[in-house]
């Protein structure tokens, strides 16, 4: 009933031409807010109005070192006129402002599995992605990406892909041994930590999302890994309200 009370939340999320979530890091922030049943209501915003939007609120920028000073997903918790940005600050914030039920935030597990599925999975994940965000991005906002991220990756998009499928191949081993981890608990139920979700099933739950939207292929090279797939089932009905 979540969508009958007023929202007490403003999700500012990054806009595709599906008019769906499809950032993994939004999808942390919003898998929460689902599990929760916090009422909220979304604002999409292009690449490019990113930026300008936040700092129009009035939101400092970022102190991190990117260059990226202004990212979604940010909140305004209308009840304290509260505006954060940074995911790990908003998981906090939720989790400290609405702490039933619980979402545990870290584990030794869970950063195990986050600090190797960066590095092994990510990589190749990341390119196989990557190079098709712009297909589900307005022509304005697939410009911004090309302008941003090329220079950073020193090529185009497109050559991302080059001996695709050798390198999933290559990594098959190392996405087997995390997905293995993924499984430690899988005694107790289907989440990581067994039988109630955690952050971390919500960060692996919202990668393969990212993924879904992007591509049912590269999404379907991912999810057929036990550890992965039994995760991402358990997190479906948390994914009901994507917009
Ligand atoms: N450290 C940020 C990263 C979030 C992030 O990278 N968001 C991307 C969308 S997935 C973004 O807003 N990028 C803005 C841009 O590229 O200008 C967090 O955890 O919230």
């Amino acid at each position: 009933m979540a969508a009958l009370r007023e929202p007490e939340i403003v999700l500012y999320d990054l806009a595709c031409t599906k008019n769906i979530c499809f950032s993994p890091v939004v999808w942390r922030i919003r898998l929460m807010l689902n599990y929760k049943r916090i009422a909220y209501r979304t604002i999409f915003l292009e690449f490019q109005d990113i930026e300008p939007t936040l700092k129009e609120l009035g939101i400092p920028p970022a102190t991190t070192e990117s260059t990226i000073k202004y990212t979604v997903p940010t909140i305004h918790h209308i009840p304290s006129n509260k505006y954060i940005m940074e995911s790990a600050q908003i998981a906090e914030f939720l989790e400290s402002t609405y702490p039933d039920p619980p979402v545990p935030l870290t584990s030794a597990l869970g950063r195990e599995i986050e600090s190797k599925a960066r590095a092994v999975v990510g990589t190749i994940f990341g390119k196989s992605i990557m190079a098709r965000e712009v297909n589900i991005l307005s022509p304005q906002a697939g410009e911004y990406f090309r302008q941003t991220r090329e220079p950073k990756i020193g090529r185009r998009l497109e050559e991302l892909l080059a001996n695709e499928d050798e390198t999933w191949d290559a990594a098959d081993g190392d996405i087997r041994a995390v997905g293995g981890l993924m499984q430690r608990n899988k005694a107790d139920g289907p989440f990581l930590l067994g039988d109630r979700p955690s952050y971390t099933d919500f960060f692996i739950a919202g990668a393969l999302q990212n993924a879904r939207v992007i591509d049912e292929g590269v999404f379907q090279r991912i999810s057929k890994y036990d550890g992965y797939k039994q995760i991402y089932e358990a997190c479906l009905p948390y994914m009901e309200k994507e917009d």
